[in-house]
């Protein structure tokens, strides 16, 4: 059972986790400008020339740039200055990869910011609130979630979270500038890391097979996918609890483009059942609406096992431990979230141990995974190439099945093409030897973006961007995979042996 203690989070876990050396003090600078490296000079092997828009590589690197730095807010990065202007927590993962190739600093500061809103329980919220930011500015604010001071200094966040996307990016960071401060930054990020994945492990382990439980669709990063529909529908639609409440997406972004009143109405029943219930997450099933699996939530809660290995190996800690966790979730997934009628993986309800019908794009990303199962990882990619998702030399994967009757190219998740789910599935391709297909993949990815810009996501046919137009994960994810030529940037062998065990 989780509870709000009171004790503070650097003592809970630095005490408890690992006996690393203490890190040096953070960084304090506020409102630096970046040290920006200039752009690889083998960036444009193997891309060819676009006559639409006539930018440059070189164009887009600078406007990616132009993107983090417009949205750089004292000590992190926000999403987007309209849509989204506090801190997001796997948003943070994303950016500072991207930022680790610009300006290393920067990218460190970004996610101690959020690991400062760090529960004593190991949790970490899916947003960080910027006290300059008045509560009318996002919904659900501060006010919503009333999580109290765990702490002194404890910044405020919301009580769920996100994919623990965290360790992986810690680990891109340091292997691109390994020098002493990305060292002392590897110790202060590892116990806070444990923490967050025991937490995740533990407690969120509701359906007791060894995988973490969502407990409301934000919680899953992919919010608004139709992989929550069945599961959701055990949550009364109530417009009342709308009442007095003002949305705050529906202001600045097209209402067609986002989740309906409906289900607006479920995500704030849902975030104020868990609230009222004090974010305990003892009995889940038994005591909340919405209690379910989902495989790239889980495919990263492995991954990140196997980064934490690589970080612990640096640090002289024994790497044994996580890759064996980071084996038995991929295992879990497999056994767990298989459906051998799609041959692909779907959510499951924990409540009623049914799978998701709905082929989503979630449903692909365990591809990451190095320990997938070959067959596995060779139906994913063929799902990934099929009519279903068309992934192809045009167009990025989509996020949501093309030929389902209630595929919407507009509606956020529910069909429309994400960067950061591409970035993750090219890594698979890669991982899983198929370094043609994920040169492939970065290619339509980088067209995509020089064609509509650095929006938030993408409309799957005729590519015109969507959602927020400056959207940092995007620009980050743009610049690491502008630096990376050909999609191959691999680990050298021996970090590869830290990582994958093998
Ligand atoms: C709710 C910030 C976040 C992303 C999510 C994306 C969207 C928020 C919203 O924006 O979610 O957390 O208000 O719709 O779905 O993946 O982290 O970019």
């Amino acid at each position: 059972m989780s509870n709000i203690g009171t004790t503070t989070a650097t003592e809970t876990l630095d005490a408890s986790t690992t006996t690393a050396a203490a890190p040096a003090a953070g960084p304090t600078t506020t409102g630096t400008p970046p040290t920006l490296t200039t752009r690889p000079a083998a960036l444009d092997a193997g891309y060819p020339a676009d006559s639409v828009t006539g930018q440059t590589l070189d164009d887009l690197w600078h406007m990616a740039r132009a993107v983090l730095d417009a949205n750089w807010s004292h000590n992190h990065t926000v999403p987007s200055r309209t849509l989204y202007p506090h801190q997001w927590s796997w948003d943070a993962a994303f950016i500072s990869i991207g930022l680790a190739r610009v300006n290393p600093q920067r990218a460190w500061q970004d996610l101690r910011s959020l690991f400062l809103a760090q529960w004593p329980d190991g949790r970490v919220p899916h947003i960080v609130f910027d006290p300059n930011v008045a509560e009318r500015d996002y919904f659900p604010g501060p006010t919503f979630w009333q999580v109290p001071r765990l702490r002194p200094g404890h910044s405020d966040g919301t009580g769920i979270v996100q994919p623990p996307a965290h360790a992986i990016a810690v680990w891109e960071i340091y292997r691109r500038s390994p020098d002493d401060r990305s060292l002392a930054e590897l110790r202060w990020f590892y116990p806070r890391l444990v923490a967050a994945q025991d937490y995740l492990l533990t407690c969120r382990d509701a359906g007791r097979g060894g995988l973490a439980s969502i407990v409301h669709p934000w919680e899953s990063g992919l919010d608004n996918s139709p992989a929550w529909d069945a599961a959701l529908s055990a949550v009364p639609a109530d417009l009342g609890v709308l009442a007095g409440r003002q949305r705050h997406d529906n202001r600045v972004a097209a209402v067609a483009h986002r989740p309906t009143d409906e289900d607006y109405a479920r995500f704030v029943a849902l975030a104020l059942a868990y609230r009222d219930g004090g974010y305990r997450d003892d009995d889940l099933p038994g005591r909340h609406d919405f209690v379910v699996e989902c495989p790239t939530f889980n495919a990263l809660l492995s991954a990140a096992e196997r980064a934490l290995a690589a970080i612990a190996t640096v640090i002289g800690v024994d790497p044994g431990p996580h890759l064996a966790r980071a084996r038995r979730i991929t295992q879990a997934i497999d056994e767990r979230l298989w459906n051998p009628q799609t041959g692909m993986y779907h959510a499951l309800d924990v409540r009623t141990g049914r799978l998701s019908p709905a082929r989503c794009v979630s449903g692909l990303v365990p591809l990451i995974l190095p320990d997938l199962p070959a067959p596995r990882a060779a139906a994913l990619m063929a799902m990934a190439e099929s009519a279903r998702f068309g992934i192809s030399a045009a167009m990025p994967v989509a996020s949501y099945d093309r030929t389902a009757d209630d595929f919407d190219p507009v509606r956020y998740w529910r069909g429309p093409v994400w960067i950061n789910i591409n970035w993750l599935l090219c890594r698979g391709l890669r991982d899983h030897g198929r370094p043609a297909q994920a040169a492939q993949l970065r290619t339509a990815m980088l067209d995509l973006v020089r064609r509509s810009g650095y929006y938030e996501y993408f409309h799957p046919v005729t590519g015109d961007g969507v959602g927020s137009a400056a959207f940092s994960w995007t620009a980050a994810l743009v610049l690491d995979l502008l630096a990376d030529p050909e999609g191959l940037d691999e680990v050298t062998s021996d970090q590869a042996a830290a990582v994958t065990g093998r």
